[in-house]
């Protein structure tokens, strides 16, 4: 009933990326914006990463995030040999999607808010049961626009003989995206994940309205373009609540910091350090990762850096010197660097005076707190999404892009003398950290009271009391 205090039910998918922005979208419909609301805790999770954190996000949350647990069917991966572990998950959610109907009527939802890469399976369930059906997209709104555009592109591409072959992709009033900035796996028409991106472009306009992680003045040509229905007709209403601000976690025991990284940026002048984090989700090879090495020494400046080899978020075994190569790098680094390996608390290290630049993989939600923060991004990304939101941080000069560099691309290495003009050019760049900061403060602007995220939001949560 009109009025009435809705009941929002969050259903997540698999990979940090993903569980991290509903876990702040929870938190800030619940609190004090008059919301209930219920998270799909999807069991068996994949990595040890995803428990913990939803672990801490209901602990933190008390009673204001409810659990709900959504246990999926049991699935076949023999099906898909060799297949992304993130791609298979998502399948066997999609799978399970008919499960959902129950849960959504035991928990007597007034809407679901469901991640992307279930879409256009969650949206008939939703539909069947009454419950409004709604998408929190975890990537840019640039990349929206190439997901709600890309199915009429195969079409097209399709109709006029080239048979699904996809070049550069002209998004309708928004920008082209170079055939070189689009991910991998869509140039394969038959790849798993083709078809699951292709489905779920189709039922995004099905949908009753599309939250994204981003806010207006950050984005301003994909925002509306997609709103005046440019990219695609009939686009439902599209919400831009970002940058949705971090949950704040207790203290854990054990200290996270072991390796005392707060304690060192304290130690450090303002805006000195270059912190250096390419996620967790692919692996960087050996020889790149010393080249790396040998550009971030060069450079002369104090850094942090995150070294990650392994697939799976977190979860990070082997030694640092293993993966460093024993040439005496991290001996001669010492004082000026901190080389730390898996799990740091990213958000803080951004927010904190002393870090400043951020060479980044282009992970959405990292641009997304890198913006937050004011902090520059010099953009190396690496797959899926990375390159459209990359463009994203040249567009807005949130940072900047060289966008040759590549990993372990056709063009070869990034050499250590590259890396180490590029960071010292950049750091010697007053204007890179001002335009940065003026993102940091439009972003700022964006989420207070009266501003355009915040009125989002709101008009989200008046449609679900209506
Ligand atoms: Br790695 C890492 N600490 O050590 P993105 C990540 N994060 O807090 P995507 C940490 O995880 P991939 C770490 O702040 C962000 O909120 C980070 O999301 C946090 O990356 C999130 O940036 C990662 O969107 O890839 O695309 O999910 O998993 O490789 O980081």
């Amino acid at each position: 009933t009109s009025g009435a205090r809705p009941h929002v039910v969050l259903l997540p998918s698999a990979g940090m990326g993903h569980l991290v922005p509903f876990g702040r979208l929870a938190v800030a419909l619940s609190g004090g914006r008059g919301c209930d609301v219920s998270v799909a805790a999807v069991l068996p999770t994949v990595s040890s990463a995803e428990a913990r954190h939803l672990e801490a996000l209901f602990a933190a949350a008390g009673t204001a995030v409810r659990r709900l647990d959504f246990r999926l069917a049991p699935f076949d991966a023999s099906e898909f040999p060799g297949a992304d572990p993130f791609f298979l998950r998502f399948e066997a959610m999609r799978r399970s999607a008919p499960l959902l109907g129950p849960l959504l009527a035991a928990a007597g939802a007034s809407a679901l808010v469901t991640d992307i890469a279930l879409a256009s399976v969650a949206l008939p369930v939703a539909r069947e049961r009454g419950v409004p059906c709604y998408v929190l997209f975890t990537a840019s709104a640039a990349m929206l626009a190439f997901c709600a555009y890309f199915p009429a592109h195969l079409d097209s591409s399709a109709a006029d003989g080239r048979g699904g072959v996809v070049g550069d992709v002209d998004v309708p009033g928004v920008y082209r995206v170079p055939k070189s900035s689009v991910p991998q796996a869509l140039h394969d028409p038959k790849h798993l994940f083709t078809q699951q991106f292709v489905a779920n472009g189709r039922g995004l306009v099905d949908a009753d309205g599309i939250l994204v992680n981003t806010f207006d003045a950050f984005e301003p040509e994909a925002i509306t373009a997609l709103r005046e229905g440019s990219v695609a007709s009939g686009f439902p209403p599209v919400f831009a609540v970002g940058p949705l601000l971090p949950v704040r976690f207790p203290p854990q025991e054990p200290a996270e910091d072991p390796a005392g990284y707060m304690q060192w940026l304290d130690a450090q002048p303002a805006r000195s350090v270059v912190y250096v984090s390419f996620g967790s989700r692919k692996a960087i090879s050996p020889d790149q990762l010393r080249e790396l090495a040998a550009g971030l020494e060069a450079s002369g400046h104090r850094f942090l850096w995150v070294v990650k080899s392994t697939v799976v978020d977190r979860d990070e075994a082997a030694e640092l010197g293993d993966l460093l190569g024993d040439d005496g790098f991290l001996g001669r680094v010492q004082g000026r660097a901190l080389v730390t390996k898996g799990w740091v608390e990213q958000e803080e290290i951004l927010q904190h005076g002393s870090v400043g630049l951020f060479v980044s993989h282009c992970g959405w939600n990292s641009l997304t707190e890198a913006a937050a923060s004011g902090v520059p991004v010099l953009a190396w990304p690496r797959f899926g999404d990375q390159r459209i939101n990359a463009a994203v941080v040249a567009r807005s000069r949130l940072g900047a892009w060289e966008e040759r560099w590549s990993w372990d691309g056709e063009e070869g290495l990034v050499t250590g003398k590259e890396v180490a003009e590029k960071i010292k050019a950049v750091m010697a760049d007053g204007t890179v950290a001002k335009k940065a900061a003026t993102v940091g403060e439009a972003a700022a602007a964006a989420t207070a009271k009266g501003g355009t995220s915040y009125w989002s939001l709101a008009e989200f949560v008046g449609r679900c009391r209506d």
